[in-house]
């Protein structure tokens, strides 16, 4: 009876890649939605550990980062009881997919995806096929477990249309094979801006640490960085979100919003009048009092590696077990010898 209730949940996939600290865009766009999907929802997320190839790692630091963004996962309020959590290198399945499906991609799609884009032009010494067809993979991760939602940043959503287009091609060749997925984007904190240049949204690989907050920030670096958020010289706070000179203040405010559970319109009201200095040391104190009970919890489970190993070794078994199921089915497909 139980295991009907489960089959009957829809399906949910997402991960992040332990490219580097985990920022307050990452929780806030991403991490922090998911955890209320899981009563909800039959949950899988992973550490996308391929995917971070693409771009030069330190292989100490990317196995290192790999452990942590599991105890964050996990601080962060993921219960591996409840979802399935893996590393991405684990599931050979989402390697061999990903072959399959380069074949059904087109070079003038992945010429148009805008991260590409951004990431030839920081990296131009480094222009690799990976990162060309790093969509490819991330299609793969999603259609393996015929996914119906998939909670991202909006970054992501340009990603989540190539997945869909690429299904359906496939689809129309060879009948269902996959389920369309669709992303589920937060209604607010979808976009979490760098606290120095606020045209541009928070990345943990932004060279500059001032950028952005760091959930392995001291509490009073926190602080520092939100305090020396670029702000404008007009002196009012106010939330215009069409307005480029108001960058700063309007993602200071949906900061607020997100992390008190209000709206960036009622936050300026409550701090209308007051000058960018009060408003910013409250938005300060907010983010830490949000960070702080994450990092305590981090920190316990850090030390246990024993569980954390435990954890992604039953995820590693269960998510090969789904994945077979599709890749499979694609191999029959595609004319592969399978049995
Ligand atoms: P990188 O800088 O290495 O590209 P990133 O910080 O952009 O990394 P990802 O690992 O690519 O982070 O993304 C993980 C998840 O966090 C995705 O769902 C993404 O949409 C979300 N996300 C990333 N940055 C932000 C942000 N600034 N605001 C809201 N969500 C975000
Ligand atoms: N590209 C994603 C990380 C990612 C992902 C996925 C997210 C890789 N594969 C599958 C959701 C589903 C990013 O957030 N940068």
């Amino acid at each position: 009876m139980e295991q009907n209730v489960t089959e009957q949940k829809k399906r949910i996939f997402s991960g992040v890649q332990p490219s580097g600290n985990i920022t307050l865009g990452n929780y806030l766009g991403a991490i922090k939605n998911w955890v209320s999907l899981q009563d909800d929802y039959e949950c899988i997320f992973a550490m996308m550990d391929l995917h971070t190839i693409t771009v030069r790692q330190t292989p100490a630091e990317l196995r290192k980062r790999t452990l942590e963004l599991l105890a964050l996962y996990i601080a962060c309020g993921i219960d591996p009881e409840k979802c399935t959590l893996f590393i991405q290198s684990h599931n050979s399945a989402h390697a061999e997919l990903a072959w399959v499906l380069n074949c059904y991609t087109y070079m003038g799609e992945l010429q148009r995806m805008t991260q590409f884009k951004d990431k030839s032009a920081r990296h131009a010494d480094n222009i690799n096929a990976g990162l060309f067809t790093y969509p490819v993979l991330m299609a793969s991760d999603i259609l393996l477990y015929q996914t119906d939602l998939v909670p991202v940043g909006k970054d992501q959503m340009q990603h989540i249309e190539i997945c869909r287009d690429i299904a359906q091609r496939f689809n129309a060749l060879y009948g269902d094979v996959f389920k369309i997925p669709e992303g589920l984007l937060v209604k607010s904190g979808a976009k979490i801006m760098s606290l120095q240049e606020p045209t541009k949204k928070m990345s943990k690989s932004d060279p500059n640490p001032k950028s952005f907050i760091s959930m392995m920030d001291d509490f009073n670096v926190i602080s520092k960085k939100i305090k020396s958020a670029v702000t404008d010289s007009e002196g009012i706070i106010e939330y215009r979100p069409d307005d480029e000179n108001k960058a700063g203040i309007n993602n200071l405010l949906s900061i607020m919003a997100v992390v008190t559970g209000s709206t960036p319109e009622d936050v300026a009201k409550n701090f209308s009048g007051e000058g960018y200095g009060t408003f910013k040391s409250a938005v300060a104190d907010a983010v830490v009092d949000t960070i702080r009970p994450i990092r305590e919890e981090y920190d316990r489970l850090i030390k246990d590696k024993a569980y954390l190993q435990q954890i992604y070794k039953n995820g590693a078994e269960s998510s090969h077990r789904l994945a077979q199921r599709t890749l499979k089915k694609v191999y029959k497909k595609v004319g592969f010898i399978v049995d």
